[in-house]
């Protein structure tokens, strides 16, 4: 019986349409549905105002995902610039990102003070960074692996913490580079016992066992000849991304009213991106070099 509930369907369309262009037109809003209450359960989750809003990520299970995909030891740069790449897009698409770190696995993003994007709503940011990061990730995948099959989608848990100072959020930056070095020398060292003495997994890591980072530099040194001060300052530190003005050169198509006939032509013109760095963020130098970062209505 199609046609009394065809019928009945144009009613509901003609009521519908009908309340929805009174409320339009007298400018009062739509009756709620009983139902409505059960929007009360939704968490309160607003960041609290005036401090810098951190979303980091950090891939999951990527210790396997590296082996499947034969990441190179102890750091693979194809790797690193796949994250960067995802980082950029991510501050390209959302709002009111000032600045980011990544290392390894990881990449954190710091929002501005005063943002008020989704009202604060820290499931938004989360959400949207996490997701937007990696859906990048397979997107751009094959750009940086190009002899590497994606054999599986990868996923990304995120946090976020709200930094209520200067202070705090250079000292979680800080805190994150210190990680970086902790690990990298650690790994450094670990795979060149491993790749360039034979030493077993288990035995690399009792040799390392208890060793202060003067210890792991001279192993580094004196067995395989290795400054560690020399090493691509990107394993060390980690990549910083911050907002530059950038000269962009496009080729477009001119109209010369003389000759009526298309011209290329190369029209530069500047555009901020979000350029990465490999640099010291522990000490002041680098803030007193972008003080811009951390102002008030940067
Ligand atoms: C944070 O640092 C910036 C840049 O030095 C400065 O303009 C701003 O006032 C500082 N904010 C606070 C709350 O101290
Ligand atoms: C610090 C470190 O381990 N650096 C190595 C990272 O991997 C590249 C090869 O991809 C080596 O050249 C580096 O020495
Ligand atoms: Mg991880």
């Amino acid at each position: 019986m199609w046609a009394p509930c065809a019928a009945k369907l144009r009613d509901c369309w003609a009521a519908s349409s009908l309340i929805l262009s009174r409320c339009l037109s007298l400018g009062v809003s739509m009756a709620k549905s009983k139902f409505e209450y059960v929007r009360a359960f939704e968490a309160d989750d607003t960041c609290l105002p005036h401090c810098w809003v951190v979303v980091r990520l950090d891939g999951r299970n990527f210790h396997r995902f590296a082996e499947k995909h034969n990441f190179a030891k102890p750091n693979d740069s194809r790797a690193l610039h796949l994250m960067t790449k995802c980082a950029q897009r991510v501050m390209e698409e959302l709002e009111d990102i000032v600045i980011a770190y990544g290392q390894s696995d990881e990449y954190s993003f710091v929002f501005k003070r005063k943002s008020n994007w989704f009202k604060r709503r820290a499931s938004k940011f989360m959400t949207l960074v996490a997701s937007q990061f990696a859906s990048s990730y397979v997107f751009y995948w094959q750009d940086y692996f190009e002899d590497q099959p994606l054999l599986y989608p990868p996923g990304f848990d995120g946090r976020v913490v709200v930094y209520p100072s200067n202070k705090t959020l250079k000292d979680y930056l800080s805190w994150r580079q210190a990680d970086c070095h902790i690990n990298n020398l650690y790994n450094t060292v670990f795979w060149a016992l491993i790749q360039q003495s034979g030493l077993t997994p288990v035995q690399a890591q009792e040799r390392l066992q208890g060793t202060l980072a003067a210890d792991k530099n001279e192993i580094l040194f004196s067995q395989f000849n290795i400054n560690y001060n020399n090493e691509p300052l990107m394993y060390r530190k980690g990549t910083l991304l911050i907002w530059q003005e950038v000269c962009e050169v496009t080729v477009k198509e001119v109209k010369l009213p003389a000759e009526m006939k298309g011209e290329k032509m190369a029209v530069t013109k500047s555009r901020a991106k979000p350029v990465p760095l490999y640099c010291d963020i522990i000490g002041d130098a680098f803030w007193k070099e972008h003080p811009e970062i951390l102002e008030e209505d940067s």
